[in-house]
């Protein structure tokens, strides 16, 4: 056995200011495209449906919550083990199972809450890269019935509240990572005796089998979500889903199972794509910041956000599985409760926004919010609502039969104009609901969209540097943490040469003057010069940080409605460093 998983680039998670080309995180991480076959196609029901799921990160680590010997480490619970966080000796970690007893965990309250928010599926850890196991395994004695005083396998409780209430169950499992295990990834050389120990020998006495375990003591299951495949030979996830295959003809496979072999995509961490993405796809986020509890982790998404990141997800084409991570007592934080909570009682009013919905034809969020499809109609999700009264839809070329503002209570004929290509809705100047209303269109056919950007103008429009044609300068993406193992991803223009620029085609209704800014990072002062194509040019110097900020250029005028191309050039400085992300046009009323 020549495999080596030392080889693998952990650089990425090592170093905290690492970018990480996109190709190699997506073979490090198992992200890359998988092929739409037939038969995942049935299984994906699961996807076309649902859209919208709980992920669980639980275990051992839950108990540390972040915190040992009295310091906290901040970044993912999960990883506490690892060199980067508080660097745990395996035989130390190990012994954390004497007193592991989580006796507040109640799986029905937990498959409750999922139902309640609206989800359609749990996924649960059932191995992470500790290698501990959270349900009972005669393969390994490293789990929860065997190594705990609590001595119950909580899995067992929790397949059968699923099923009770009618949600789907499935289990995470860490295949190629087992930090524990002699021979497993990043684990360790050698066995206990000190003879060397190979992926071999972990693969056998420990994954192949607890794959089996998983996917035959649970009752049917929808879903196995492998990951972080890192280098695993090809061999290894061939075998692995040929066993998922016979025992759970119809679960789904993460496409982190490695090699392409999974049924479906699943995009960076707590990623939300900005354009449509085709194919079977999903997008995992977090409650708040970390996967696993965190004592201090308290920075929680709101109903809203939580709202904005699902409908985002399904106007995209794809699928949102949001994480919560219980305690190590098995409670579940109130807040994360909450907020799913009350997200899933918008979502059980307006169940056809999210369910069964299509991706949004005009392939990119719009300023005021997001549209999901149902044959003929078209749902406006407005998390902005225009205090000008008129809400601006760019390029919608299908007739509207009807279009309604839904409510609680009562749903409005609302009436529409058409002016130079846009369709101005009259709104209400209050919104029915709090987090977002949603206006239903009928169409007379299925609809016809050009999907050119608009300027809206009643509200700030937020293009991003992602969606422009670029010339002279790189357009890439760059990933770093955040805090450890809390992955961030910009698209970015850098690396600026004299003459380059970002050109995007926008759509203007109303002429005039707008109000420019742009987001970007840098270092020291840079020039930018925002260009109308045949039209006004304005520049000016302003300072730059690290982070990306936001600093207004100044005013910009459109003459007359219709296309123009805005181009944007980093003219003097660090060029080089100078990284935009967007570009905002704000309407001066
Ligand atoms: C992995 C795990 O290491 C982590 O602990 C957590 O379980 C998360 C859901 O998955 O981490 C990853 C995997 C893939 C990417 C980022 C973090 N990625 O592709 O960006």
């Amino acid at each position: 056995m020549t495999y080596k998983l030392a080889a693998i680039p952990l650089i990425a998670l090592l170093a905290t200011t690492a970018i990480v080309p996109a190709q190699e995180m997506d073979k490090m991480w198992g992200t890359s495209v998988v092929k739409l076959r037939a038969e995942n196609a049935k299984r994906g029901q699961l996807f076309a449906d649902g859209n919208y799921a709980m992920f669980i990160h639980w275990g051992l680590y839950s108990q540390l919550a972040n915190k040992v010997n009295g310091k906290t480490y901040y970044g993912i619970g999960e990883w506490i083990m690892n060199k980067n966080m508080a660097n745990i000796p395996v035989a130390e970690y190990k012994s954390l199972a004497k007193t592991f007893n989580p006796v507040k965990f109640d799986a029905m309250k937990i498959a409750q809450v999922a139902k309640d928010a609206g989800m359609k599926y749990i996924i649960i850890t059932s191995k992470h890269h500790d290698g501990f196991a959270m349900y009972h395994s005669k393969a390994n004695a490293f789990n929860i019935v065997d190594a705990t005083p609590f001595k119950r396998d909580p899995m067992k409780d929790l397949a059968t509240a699923c099923r009770k209430l009618g949600l789907g169950f499935g289990f995470y499992y860490s295949h190629n990572q087992d930090w524990t295990f002699p021979g497993g990834g990043n684990g360790p050389k050698t066995d206990e005796q000190g003879n060397p120990a190979t992926f071999d020998d972990y693969f056998e006495k420990k994954c192949l089998p607890q794959i089996k375990e998983i996917t035959s003591q649970y009752g049917p299951i929808e879903l196995v979500w492998f990951d972080t495949p890192g280098r695993m030979p090809k061999k290894y996830v061939e075998e692995l889903i040929s066993v998922v295959r016979k025992n759970q003809p119809n679960a789904l496979i993460s496409g982190r199972a490695g090699h392409g072999l999974g049924d479906y995509r699943t995009l960076g961490d707590m990623e939300i794509p900005r354009q449509n993405v085709a194919g079977l796809w999903e997008s995992v986020d977090t409650t708040n910041d970390s996967w696993a509890y965190a004592w201090y982790d308290e920075y929680w998404k709101t109903p809203k956000e939580i709202l904005r990141r699902l409908i985002s997800c399904v106007g995209r084409g794809g699928t949102y599985m949001l994480n919560i991570g219980p305690r190590g007592d098995g409670s579940v934080p109130e807040r994360a409760t909450r907020s799913l909570r009350h997200a899933g009682e918008w979502i059980r009013r307006y169940p056809q926004v999210v369910y069964a919905a299509d991706a949004s034809p005009w392939k990119h969020a719009l300023p005021w919010g997001d549209v999901t499809v149902k044959d003929n109609k078209l749902f406006l999700s407005v998390f902005e609502w225009p205090t000008s009264g008129k809400l601006y839809l760019p390029g919608l070329r299908s007739k509207i039969i009807s279009a309604q503002l839904l409510g609680d209570k009562q749903t409005t004929a609302i009436t529409h104009q058409q002016s130079n290509g846009w369709t101005i809705f009259q709104l209400p100047p209050v919104a029915p609901e709090k987090l977002a209303s949603v206006i239903e269109v009928s169409l007379d056919g299925h609809p016809n969209v050009d999907p050119t950007l608009g300027i809206d103008p009643s509200i700030k429009t937020d293009v991003l540097a992602e969606l422009a044609q670029v010339k002279g300068a790189k357009l890439a993406q760059k990933h770093w943490m955040e805090k450890f193992g809390e992955w961030k991803c910009v698209h970015r223009v850098h690396h600026w040469t004299p003459g380059s620029k970002a050109t995007w085609e926008v759509d203007v209704i109303i002429p005039g003057d707008y109000n420019v800014s742009l987001t970007y990072s840098g270092e020291g002062r840079l020039v930018w010069g925002v260009d109308i194509k045949g039209g006004e040019h304005i520049q000016n110097q302003q300072n730059s940080s690290h982070n990306y900020q936001t600093f207004p250029i100044g005013w910009l005028n459109f003459p007359k409605p219709g296309r123009y191309h805005v181009s944007v050039s980093c003219l003097k400085g660090n060029t080089e460093a100078a990284s935009l992300k967007a570009i905002q046009f704000t309407p001066i009323p």
